[in-house]
């Protein structure tokens, strides 16, 4: 295929309309991947459960390496395990030509569904192939990624691998390990990683021209608005403490309640504790304990310990500073009370970034030229493209998520949209 797209150089405002009459998605190619990806990791809740770095990750990995080869595009896997994919080259690339880097994520929560992260990869793949296929050059050379480790649903670590391509490689953990205190330096070996040389994962500032983003928007605001695209222009702020809770262990039977150190028992006070400052207090926008684990978690045995995580979500770093503190004291009260030990282990902190208004632009235009109704909105859930903000301007493209869920099986966007949201892609990536 030929295109005679004039793309422009650079990234400009108010971009006239592009002519690519023949450059387009390949409908079948790309929904037949995205149903292909939602095979690996189904588990027995009926969705999919393929955490970073697990076992079921690399079977997806593979398939996008084996993707990309099939498609006579070059695949490789940076240290921090993201796998990049290239178009082959005639010649060596010119040493001065910046990047324009498209994609997300392949790994999920838990009891996921199929469409969070993969489908931005999937499109990002797509796009390069009928980049390569018809023979389209731009100013700048596009790459597609599937960052590693998003969620830090396995190693809670979320955003690894956009926070080493970006180079804050001091916030990751010098020795991360798993929830059950599994290393990540063999998970990550086995993905091709090397924690040894994170630093080679590092992308210097002013290499990427830009970082674009297509996701399903997780959220109800574009279905209930009858909108098929959603323009992002900030991606919220979140905090992610790790919190361990020491008490002691006993019998549930003989061991009177004025005796008790109950870990369970604190840790339950914790979690009303940390949905308050946001449910009664509006401290901030969200507040959430996702994941709660108690020792040794039998029936009659008063619970020894527990850990949990807290997830704290907001547009302004203010308020996010301001909402740990107080979450933080209010743990450490609830620990007096009850007469255990708190211990913050982890923190993880994403500030809430801006996305960059000529890629809003872009992708507004690049809408309009679909006949697609499209509409600006925030983004409640992170991402990868709030890490790759630090070295470059990024835009992110929503489509809509029906019944507005998201991280559960039922998680779902029509193929029509699928499809409009890549061809948004395409067209914003001919414009950068
Ligand atoms: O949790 C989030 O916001 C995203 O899914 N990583
Ligand atoms: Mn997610
Ligand atoms: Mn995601």
């Amino acid at each position: 295929m030929s295109s005679s797209a004039t793309p422009r150089s650079g990234i400009e405002p108010g971009i006239d309309t592009l002519d690519i009459p023949t450059a387009d998605i390949d409908a079948d190619r790309l929904l037949g991947r995205i149903e292909a990806f939602a095979r690996i990791g189904r588990d027995a809740g009926g969705g999919i459960t393929r955490e970073g770095f697990s076992g079921a990750d690399l079977d997806a990995r593979a398939l996008l390496m084996r993707e990309a080869r099939a498609a006579s595009l070059v695949p490789s896997v940076d240290a921090a395990g993201n796998i990049l994919i290239r178009r082959a080259q005639a010649g060596p690339a010119p040493v001065d030509r910046k990047v324009l880097l498209i994609g997300s994520h392949l790994d999920t929560v838990v009891n996921a569904g199929r469409l969070d992260g993969a489908y931005g990869v999937l499109a990002a793949l797509e796009v390069l192939q009928v980049l390569a296929e018809s023979g389209t050059d731009l100013p700048h050379e596009p790459v597609a990624i599937a960052f590693a480790n998003e969620e830090g649903a396995l190693f809670p670590q979320p955003f690894w691998g956009s926070m080493a391509l970006a180079g804050r490689l001091a916030e990751l953990p010098a020795d991360p390990c798993d929830h059950s205190g599994q290393p990540l330096r063999g998970p990550l070996a086995r993905a091709g990683g090397d924690l040894d040389a994170l630093k080679t994962a590092v992308w210097p500032t002013e290499s990427v021209a830009a970082y674009l983003e297509l996701h399903i928007e997780q959220g109800p605001v574009l279905e209930r608005a009858g909108t098929r695209i959603g323009v992002v222009d900030a991606i919220t702020g979140r905090t992610v403490l790790t919190v361990d809770v020491t008490g002691a262990s006993g019998h549930a039977g003989t061991t009177p309640m004025d005796h008790r150190r109950d870990a369970m028992a604190a840790a339950a006070r914790m979690v009303s504790a940390v949905e308050r400052v946001a449910k009664d207090d509006a401290l901030c926008r969200v507040a959430t304990v996702g994941r709660l684990e108690a020792h040794p978690n039998s029936p009659n045995t008063i619970a020894g310990s527990a850990r949990l995580t807290v997830d704290l979500r907001d547009t302004d770093p203010g308020r996010l500073e301001h909402v740990e503190a107080a979450v933080r004291e209010a743990l450490r009260t609830i620990a007096g009370q009850t007469g255990t030990q708190v211990e913050f282990v982890a923190a993880t902190r994403s500030s809430p970034v801006a996305t960059a208004p000529a890629l809003r632009a872009a992708i507004a235009r690049s809408a309009e030229e679909l006949g697609l109704a499209h509409q600006t909105l925030p983004s409640g859930a992170g991402h990868d493209a709030q890490m790759v903000a630090d070295i470059a301007p990024i835009g992110m493209i929503f489509v809509p998520s029906i019944g507005g869920v998201s991280h559960v099986p039922e998680e779902d966007t029509s193929p029509a949209d699928l499809l409009s949201g890549a061809r948004v892609l395409l067209r914003t990536a001919l414009r950068v």
